[in-house]
């Protein structure tokens, strides 16, 4: 064992593969999908406390994703502040009026019914946290810029590891896309190799919290096999 974890003098270590029998991978596959099919959207939060400690865990999870050339080109901002997430409401409240008041197709609008959304967004002041991811475009090291790759798709995974891991956790999240986002750069005072990618209230559902009835894909309209 301690041999494995021995790092060869041309940088690798020896990877550390987990072990399992056929059997319990099986059970895995089942329960972790039977885990994730549980999680749902929630626009209806209670103003409980998130556990010490907890946000920085699945934080932590997030930041465990590949990403181009190992950047981690992410940055997750957590705002439980009153003040700051009033503003953000504010600000948010400010472009979803726009937005589904002209900015929206009928189409889009028609789309969203289901959902029963519309500019209000009290949940970004009542959830106990508000994460806010940024996407790091470039790295500023002593002001020198050092560039970062597929920066979409890095920080895209590290939200689903997010997503997952606050799941796992027993709390609840949206992914909010106010649109545009930029005024989170401004209140959050941000430096400028940092772009907003998704607001992320995080805590825990209303009492009776209702969610619309959906109904996941297929099997055969997901997969393809060759
Ligand atoms: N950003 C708006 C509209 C909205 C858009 C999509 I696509 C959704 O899946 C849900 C909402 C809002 O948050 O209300």
């Amino acid at each position: 064992m301690a041999q494995q974890k021995k790092e060869l003098s041309n940088g690798f270590i020896s990877f550390n593969p987990l072990k399992m029998e056929t059997n319990e991978q099986i059970l895995k596959g089942e329960q972790y999908y039977e885990l994730m099919n549980k999680r749902r959207s929630i626009r209806n939060f209670s103003s409980k406390q998130i556990p010490d400690g907890l946000l920085e865990k699945v934080i932590q999870t997030a930041s465990t994703a590949p990403s181009g050339a190992h950047k981690q080109p992410w940055m997750f901002c957590v705002v439980k502040s009153p003040d700051l997430k009033k503003k953000i409401r504010a600000a948010a409240e400010k472009e979803e009026y726009e937005n589904y008041n002209g900015r929206m197709s009928e189409e889009w609008k028609k789309d969203l019914e289901k959902f029963d959304t519309n500019w209000e967004k009290p949940f970004l002041e009542i959830a106990p946290a508000l994460i806010i991811v940024f996407k790091k475009t470039y790295d500023l090291i002593d002001g020198d810029k050092q560039k970062n790759y597929y920066v979409n798709e890095s920080v895209g995974l590290a939200c689903g590891f997010l997503l997952s891991a606050i799941h796992h956790a027993g709390l609840v999240s949206l992914t909010h896309t106010p649109s545009p986002l930029n005024f989170l750069s401004k209140i959050l005072k941000r430096p400028v190799n940092e772009k907003p990618f998704l607001l992320i209230p995080v805590g825990y559902p209303e009492n009776d919290c209702k969610v619309p009835l959906l109904k996941r894909k297929e099997l055969n309209e997901i997969m393809f096999e060759y």
